[in-house]
Formats: C-alpha cells, sequence, structure tokens
C-alpha cells in the first residue's frame, strides 16, 4: 500500500514538472507582449508615407515571428485628427508608437525645427549628411530625453508650394493669400514673413478645405501632391525646397527598453528596411534614377508615378522652378527668422548640421 502511495506521488511529480516545462517557456515568450500595438499615423494607405507604415507594421511581424503586431491608426485617428499630439501621446505611453514628420514632433522635440528652417537644408545629399551624421544622432538622443525612442529616419520630402491663383515667383506674390499649413509656430511666422496669410489646420481637415476653396494655397512634397491630386484643386506649383521635412519611426521609451534584446534589434531592422523603402517611394524620379533603382532591385517594386513633376504637368499644372536670383529674395524675407528659431533649435545643434553638410 504505502509502495502504490509512493508511487503516486512520483507519478504526480513527474506530471506537474511536465506540465510546469510546458507552461513556462510559451509563457516567457508571450510574456508582457500586446495584442496589438498601436501606431499613429497622420495620412492614409494612399500616401507613400501610409506605405512605409505597412511596410514597417509587416516586416515587424515578419522579424518578431509574429510576437509584435502593430497597427496603423491612420488620420491621426487615435488624436482625433491632431497631428501635432503624437510625440506627447507616445511619450506618455497612450499610444505605443508612431511613424511621423519631424513637423509633427516639433512640440515635444524642439530640435525638429532644425529641418524647418527655411532654405537651410536643401539637397537629398545634405539631408542624409544630417540625419546620418552627428545632428541626426543628437535629435534621436534629445527624444530620447522627452521618453521616445527613434528607430529609424523615413522621409515626407521637399515641401513645396501650391495654389489656385497665380504662379509664385516672388515673395509678392505670395501677398495675401490663404495658405494652409501645419500648425506649428515657424511654419506661420515663415508665411507671415513672405506676406501670405497662414491658414494652420490639421491634415485631416485640410482636404475639404482645398475642395471648398476655404484656401488658396498649401504646402507639402511630391509624396502628398500627387496621391492627393492637388491639380484638382491647384493649378499652379512652385518648387523651391524651401525646407525639408523627414519622418521618424519611433517608440514609447519605456515600453521599448522592457521589450527582449533581440525583440528591439528585430524592430530596429524592420524600421531601417521601412524607412529605406520608404524614402526611395518619396524620392522617386527627384533623385535620377537613384531611388527608382532601389526599388526595383532591392524591394522587387516598380514605380506607378516615377517622373512626378512631368506626370503632374500632364494633369494640367504649370510647374515653376526659381532661378537662383529669385531664390535669393525668398531668403533675404525669411531670414531674420534664424535669429529667433537657432537658439530655440540650439546653436549647437545648429553648428553639427552645418558641419555635417560641409559648411
Ligand atoms: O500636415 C501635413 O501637411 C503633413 C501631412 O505633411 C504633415 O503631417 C506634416
Amino acid at each position: 500500500m504505502k509502495r502504490v502511495r509512493v508511487f503516486f506521488k512520483g507519478l504526480l511529480v513527474i506530471v506537474l514538472c511536465i506540465m510546469l516545462l510546458g507552461v513556462i517557456p510559451s509563457k516567457a515568450s508571450s510574456a508582457g507582449f500586446k495584442k496589438e500595438y498601436k501606431m499613429t499615423v497622420v495620412v492614409t494607405p494612399a500616401f507613400y508615407w501610409g506605405q512605409g507604415a505597412i511596410k514597417f507594421a509587416e516586416l515587424v511581424k515578419k522579424k518578431t515571428n509574429g510576437k509584435i503586431n502593430i497597427k496603423p491608426y491612420w488620420r491621426s485617428s487615435l488624436l482625433k485628427g491632431a497631428q501635432l499630439k503624437s510625440a506627447q501621446m507616445v511619450a506618455n505611453g497612450v499610444i505605443d508608437c508612431a511613424m511621423e514628420s519631424t513637423i509633427n514632433i516639433s512640440p515635444v522635440i524642439t530640435e525638429c525645427n532644425l529641418f524647418s528652417l527655411p532654405f537651410f537644408i536643401n539637397t537629398f545629399e545634405n539631408l542624409d549628411k544630417i540625419e546620418y551624421g552627428s545632428a541626426g544622432k543628437e535629435i534621436f538622443k534629445a527624444m530620447e530625453k522627452k521618453g521616445i525612442v527613434g528607430l529609424a529616419w523615413a522621409e515626407n520630402g521637399f515641401r513645396q508650394v501650391t495654389n489656385s491663383k497665380k504662379i509664385i515667383r516672388r515673395p509678392e506674390d505670395l501677398k495675401g493669400l490663404k495658405i494652409r499649413v501645419v500648425g506649428s509656430p515657424i511654419f506661420i511666422e515663415i508665411f507671415r514673413k513672405l506676406g501670405a496669410d497662414p491658414v494652420n489646420m490639421n491634415w485631416a481637415d485640410a482636404v475639404t478645405a482645398f475642395q471648398q476653396g476655404v484656401v488658396d494655397g498649401q504646402e507639402n512634397p511630391v509624396g502628398i501632391l500627387v496621391p492627393v491630386k492637388i491639380w484638382q484643386y491647384h493649378k499652379y506649383a512652385t518648387f523651391w525646397n524651401y525646407l525639408v521635412d523627414p519622418v521618424v519611426f519611433y517608440w514609447n521609451k519605456k515600453q521599448w527598453y522592457s521589450f527582449p534584446k533581440e525583440i528591439r534589434k528585430a524592430i530596429k531592422e524592420a524600421a531601417e528596411e521601412a524607412g529605406r523603402f520608404e524614402k526611395a517611394l518619396c524620392r522617386a524620379g527627384l533623385d535620377g534614377d537613384k531611388s527608382l533603382n532601389i526599388l526595383k532591385k532591392e524591394f522587387n517594386y516598380t514605380m506607378k508615378v516615377p517622373q512626378p513633376i512631368k506626370y503632374m504637368e500632364s494633369q494640367g499644372m504649370t510647374v515653376t522652378f526659381l532661378t537662383d536670383e529669385e531664390r535669393k529674395a525668398f531668403i533675404e524675407a525669411t531670414k531674420s527668422l534664424y535669429d529667433k528659431w537657432v537658439p530655440k533649435i540650439g546653436e549647437g545643434l545648429y553648428k553639427k548640421a552645418l558641419a555635417d553638410m560641409g559648411k
């Protein structure tokens, strides 16, 4: 009888051990992971930027073997359209992550206004030098201090002005034009300096404003202008590369460092790859064959609109490029903003950016 009891006790111990061994590893592998990680994005999948967000979510799922599922929420819907609140909401953990423009990050990370200094960074080469140079690193550090971790750079692009009234070649041409801008102070100040009448509005409301003619114009890069079919509302575009709009993949800091190392590595790699893809979409046809080739060779992707400027013209738009002389007048008109904004951005960061560009 005693032997039988010992046997059953032993059996029970073995069964319990097997159960524990089975349960513990599976619990550990899913421990701490949410069913869904919310990502805020200001645009929709119709835009190149939105395509980059989809690519990121797909790559993260693949590289983490399905452990991390990111769901993009389009048109800043988690923020009721208030795109400028994205960094604050990711920093406080209400939203897990974002793929956002530096303009929309700038209320929390003042350093991000570096990219919005008028006529400061004029070429893709200079932008890359800054992003992957000492200034870019300093911006990521500033982000960490405020509770968000920058994972990789992506892009919206150089912003160009469009309007329904006239060709813009000189600051005087902007006089009195109602131009929709993001509600970031530096944008309002730039357009006031140029004599325009800036109207600040979230992107979620902007298209209706174009349709109804509430505003005469707006400014955005090709990656927005082509998908939104801006020619439906505006006949005139001036390509002046007056400032640039990078996009950053970023994550709530507390959550980020709670992830195991291999998960962080996988997500970061996904962000870098999705960023490379999305940057190429936004630059396609604007940097010779470079980005078109990246898309074809690395991503097996053929661009539907490989020549965006010609395409805009074929849709009836008049696209204007400034001469150096004309450009100078815009530089002169906005130059005083540096006195106010460089100290806010940080003298040190500004100098690093200049050095990164070799200036
Ligand atoms: O609001 C805009 O213009 C947009 C979509 O370009 C940004 O989010 C900065």
